[in-house]
Formats: C-alpha cells, structure tokens, sequence
C-alpha cells in the first residue's frame, strides 16, 4: 500500500532547514505531499512572507523529494487533506510538537528535530542588519563630505 507522508509549512527565504525536514519526511514513505501556506493564510498565522505564495509553491514544487504540492488556506483542512490524499502520516518539525496530535485517530502523527542553525526570522534580521549598516556607512560618508565641503567654503 502506497505510503503517504503529507506536511504543511510558509516555506518563506528557503533554507536548509526546510530542504532538511522535506527530505527526511520523504524517505519515511512512498510520496511526500505539502501544504505550502497561501499568502491569506500567513496572514491568519501572523506571517508575513517576502516570497509571495506563487514564488513559495514553485520552489517547493520544483524539489525532488516533493511529490506533490496543495495550498493551505486554513487550520482545519488538514483532516479533509488526510483522508483525500490517503494519507498514511503527518509530519511536522517539533516546534509543532503535540499540536496535531489531535489527528492520530486518521493517521500517524510525526515530529521531527528542527534545523537548529537556520530560521526565516534569523534570515530576515541578518538581511536587515547588513541594510543598516550599509545605510550607516553611506550616511557617515556623506557626513565627512558635507564636512570637507564646509571647510572648503
Ligand atoms: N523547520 C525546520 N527547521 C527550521 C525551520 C523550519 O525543521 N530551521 C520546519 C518547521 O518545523 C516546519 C517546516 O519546516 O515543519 C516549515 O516551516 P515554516 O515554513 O516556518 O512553517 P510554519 O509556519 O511552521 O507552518 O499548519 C502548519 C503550519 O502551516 C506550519
């Protein structure tokens, strides 16, 4: 019998950390399908992504441990999604731990080790701290112009 793994997730600034969880949910079974958050979704989640959703499904499609991909629009898809795509486990990183539990009456219910050295959030705040400082150095270079422009009169 087929064995299908089904998972959710934004999927935001892809990383190591996603690549790593979808390849090991995919080497639990036959055929790995994921629920990759629409943009409203994230919003409902308090997410903002940089990648829209279209750009998020394509990169996630487009990985070859991925069989599938649906959209996930809402918390409470996930017991229709099991029992259409006769799922046989739903796996999640353990941030998720215990909070799907509620589904093991439909299939098995796995949570696997995060990517401790990555985050979207980290990613982010990186970005931005390269912005500003780069912001910095421009500011303080026009300072000592205006400074030598002074000077000179
Ligand atoms: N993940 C991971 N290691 C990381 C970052 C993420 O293993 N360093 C895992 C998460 O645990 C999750 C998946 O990658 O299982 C996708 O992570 P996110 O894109 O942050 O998804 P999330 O917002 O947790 O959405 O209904 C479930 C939600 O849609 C899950």
């Amino acid at each position: 019998m087929m064995k299908t793994i089904l998972t959710y997730g934004t999927f935001d600034l892809f990383h190591v950390g996603h690549l790593n969880i979808l390849e090991r949910l995919s080497a639990m079974g036959d055929r790995l399908i994921v629920g990759v958050s629409t943009d409203e979704f994230n919003e409902l989640k308090g997410k903002e992504s940089i990648f829209s959703y279209s750009e998020r499904v394509r990169i996630v499609g487009a990985l070859s441990c991925v069989d599938g991909v649906i959209p996930e629009e809402s918390w409470d898809q996930k017991e229709s999604d099991i029992k259409n795509y006769n799922v046989t486990m739903l796996g999640m990183g353990d941030d998720w731990h215990g909070k799907f539990d509620y589904l093991l009456t439909l299939c098995e219910v796995f949570y696997l080790p995060r990517t401790v050295s990555v985050s979207t959030t980290k990613l982010r705040s990186e970005i931005s701290k390269i912005d500003q400082s780069k912001l910095k150095e421009l500011r303080d270079g026009l300072n000592s112009l205006l400074q030598v422009a002074k000077a000179l009169g």
